[in-house]
């Protein structure tokens, strides 16, 4: 019997355009320009990044919904100047017991109203972190990585 979920492993959802690749590049020091995501794009055993599509067309839902199964942690990215927002169907249903957690991204942009965007989200049944960002604030980006990918760079903190 061989155990799939590779621990600490993360799946990126979300809209078209969210800034999903761009926060993948953030979170895995790649200094690319995002271009629009066509395929999953895997970063070793540690994280997934999903076009958008995946996440907005239904008849695409089975492709999300069977590569979390083998994800340990979904993360819903979102952006910070966008008031709706729309799960895939059943996806709650289908993870109840597994943490959703999400990030708020281009906080940078003006008009942006995190308090109003938080409350959405957690209407929307994201019940684990919200973490903001913006992918020029380094230190926003910190905090994610070190969300997602302490679990694997633990034992290599030097202070
Ligand atoms: N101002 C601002 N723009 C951002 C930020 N993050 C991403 N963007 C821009 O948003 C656009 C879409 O970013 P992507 O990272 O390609 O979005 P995506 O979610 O991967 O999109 P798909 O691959 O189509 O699903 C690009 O023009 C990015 O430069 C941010 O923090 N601030
Ligand atoms: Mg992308």
């Amino acid at each position: 019997m061989s155990q799939a979920v590779k621990l600490g492993r993360f799946m990126l959802i979300g809209q078209i355009g969210a800034g999903k690749t761009t926060l993948f590049n953030c979170l895995f020091n790649k200094d690319e320009v995002a271009r629009k995501t066509q395929v999953m794009e895997f970063e070793g055993d540690s994280g997934i990044d999903t076009p958008g599509e995946y996440f907005s067309h239904p008849r695409m839902y089975h492709a999300l919904i069977t590569m979390a199964a083998d994800v340990e942690r979904l993360v819903y990215v979102h952006p910070a100047d966008v008031f709706d927002c729309r799960l895939p169907y059943g996806l709650l249903e289908v993870y109840a017991g597994k943490t959703i957690d999400a990030v708020v991204t281009k906080m940078d942009l003006p008009g942006v109203d995190l308090a109003r965007v938080t409350q959405m989200l957690r209407d929307a049944g994201i019940s684990g972190q919200i973490f903001s960002v913006s992918s020029t604030d380094t230190l926003s980006i910190e905090r994610v990585r070190r969300h997602l990918l302490h679990l694997e760079q633990g034992v290599t903190e030097e202070l």
